[in-house]
């Protein structure tokens, strides 16, 4: 009994510890509330977050370009085209439930009281200081983009810091907000300009994560159909893919110290929460009420039904994974550790997760889904303004395709909710009711994001399993060294 106790104890130190990152993140934000520093403190103070989140970006290019394109050039091409073509089902499927479910839940408890002057807007600009010059220097030598980093020389603040130019304010919301309010008042917000902004602009997203996936897929397609010939640049990606990983694992046990940080921080720069419960609180119950029946329920259930295995065993195998998407709030940082996860702990076969894992957290947010149709209609009811079945329709199919566009950063689904109030004629600018909490939901629903594309992975590998070739060899010692 003790052998077994203390197995799992090591086995699950790591989770464990992060767990306890979160708390004392938590427990040091509301202490630090009271030194009440500036908000450029606040980022000095949150800096070794900061530099977590950096790290994990960093992997994010290569391990999208080495997965998917070792796991298409492992597979032919008719059976990637199966496992493609189910994981584009169960997206659709899964995406299209979180938003009905949101709709359904935001229509019967009605948090909008019909006051938009009773919610406080969030959004304040603020000027680079010489001193991000130096924080900068930290920066470039954990490069968030390494494409970037190639071409990248280093962009010196003091030259910025006359003009503050929207792409180089740090991550932090109000700065956010400020672009986005500026681009929104002055007319400019059309829907491409904003996606742009999300997955161009923002202060290191400027990876173009779809772009990645799209050139990965027709590569390792191609390099595929190659065989015997392409066979030593396939082991390349393959032995690329596994340093990576290895990479990753090291960077997880940073996770802890990183995501204390990354929350501290957000709880030290809140606006005071009493003020956000009181004008916001039952539209955030909406919220996390509707991502946890989907999450607890929805989702385990179809892993349940479709793979009649235990679904909380499984969820309890990517627990890391969760932790992380709810301390970096970004499903684009969290893959490597989602990646990993499933196959160390939950057994998916290494060519499902590393081809389905990138594209479901890119195009499958099922949180962000949900929270955009709730979030909209909230604005409608803030608003006194009561949708007709057209428009609700119309909220839930542009909800669903916004999530498809958001990338997995830090607040995207609240930026891409414009096109969904484009779409039913709401104010713009009422986005800005919501960024005060953007910082806390975007956790719940990244988290939601992340389980969703798991669940799905998971639902794949065990409709697929045993009609794959046999695993080649490379990715045997892998799967054993791991
Ligand atoms: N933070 C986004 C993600 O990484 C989700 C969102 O903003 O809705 O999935």
């Amino acid at each position: 009994r003790g052998q077994k106790c203390k197995k799992w104890f090591k086995e699950n130190l790591l989770l464990l510890l992060t767990i306890l990152g979160v708390g004392l993140g938590i427990l040091m934000g509301f202490l630090m509330r009271m030194a009440n520093l500036s908000e450029q403190n606040i980022a000095y103070f949150a800096f070794p977050g900061e530099l977590f989140l950096r790290m994990l970006k960093c992997m994010i290019l290569p391990l999208i370009l080495c997965s998917i394109i070792s796991a298409l050039a492992a597979l032919d091409a008719k059976t990637s085209g199966r496992v493609g073509g189910r994981a584009v089902a169960y997206y659709a499927f899964t995406t299209l439930i979180a938003v009905i479910i949101g709709i359904i839940l935001v229509v019967s408890i009605h948090p909008g009281q019909g006051d938009p002057s009773k919610i406080e807007r969030a959004g304040s600009s603020r000027r680079v200081s010489a001193a991000d010059s130096f924080l900068d220097l930290i920066r470039n030598m954990f490069p968030d983009n390494i494409a970037q980093a190639c071409f990248q020389s280093y962009n010196s603040r003091i030259i910025e810091s006359t003009v503050p130019n929207p792409a180089y304010t740090p991550p932090n919301i109000t700065a956010m907000a400020s672009t986005m309010t500026t681009m929104v008042m002055n007319g400019t917000a059309i829907p491409e300009e904003i996606t742009v902004f999300v997955t161009q602009g923002g202060y290191s997203d400027r990876l173009n994560v779809l772009g990645i996936i799209s050139f990965s897929i027709f590569f390792g397609v191609v390099l595929g159909r190659m065989g015997e010939k392409g066979k030593p640049l396939v082991q390349v990606f393959t032995i690329f893919n596994d340093c990576i990983m290895t990479l990753v694992y090291l960077i997880m046990w940073y996770s802890p110290i990183g995501i204390m940080f990354l929350i501290a921080g957000k709880i030290m720069q809140m606006i005071d929460p009493a003020k956000l419960v009181g004008q916001l609180g039952m539209y955030m119950v909406t919220v996390i009420a509707g991502l946890a029946i989907h999450g607890f329920i929805i989702l385990p259930g179809l892993y349940l039904i479709f793979t009649r295995k235990n679904p909380f065993k499984y969820i309890a195998g990517i627990g890391q994974a969760l932790v992380t998407a709810f301390g970096t709030a970004s499903s684009s940082a969290t893959l490597p550790v989602t990646i990993r996860c499933l196959e160390d702990k939950n057994g998916v076969d290494p060519r499902v997760a590393r081809l389905v894992l990138p594209v479901g957290a890119t195009i499958n947010m099922d949180g962000t889904a949900l929270y955009e149709a709730v979030a909209s209609i909230f604005i409608a009811q803030v608003n006194g303004i009561t949708l007709n079945f057209g428009q609700i329709v119309a909220v839930s199919v542009t909800a669903t395709a916004a999530s498809i566009g958001a990338a997995g950063i830090p607040s995207a689904g609240l930026i891409t909710m414009v096109i969904v109030l484009t779409a039913v004629g709401l104010p713009i600018e009422d986005v800005t009711l919501l960024f005060a909490i953007d910082w806390f939901l975007d956790r719940f629903r990244t988290a939601t994001n992340v389980l969703g594309d798991s669940i799905g992975a998971g639902i794949i590998d065990h409709n697929v399993r045993g009609t794959l070739p046999p695993l080649p060899t490379d990715y045997e010692e892998v799967a054993a060294e791991s």
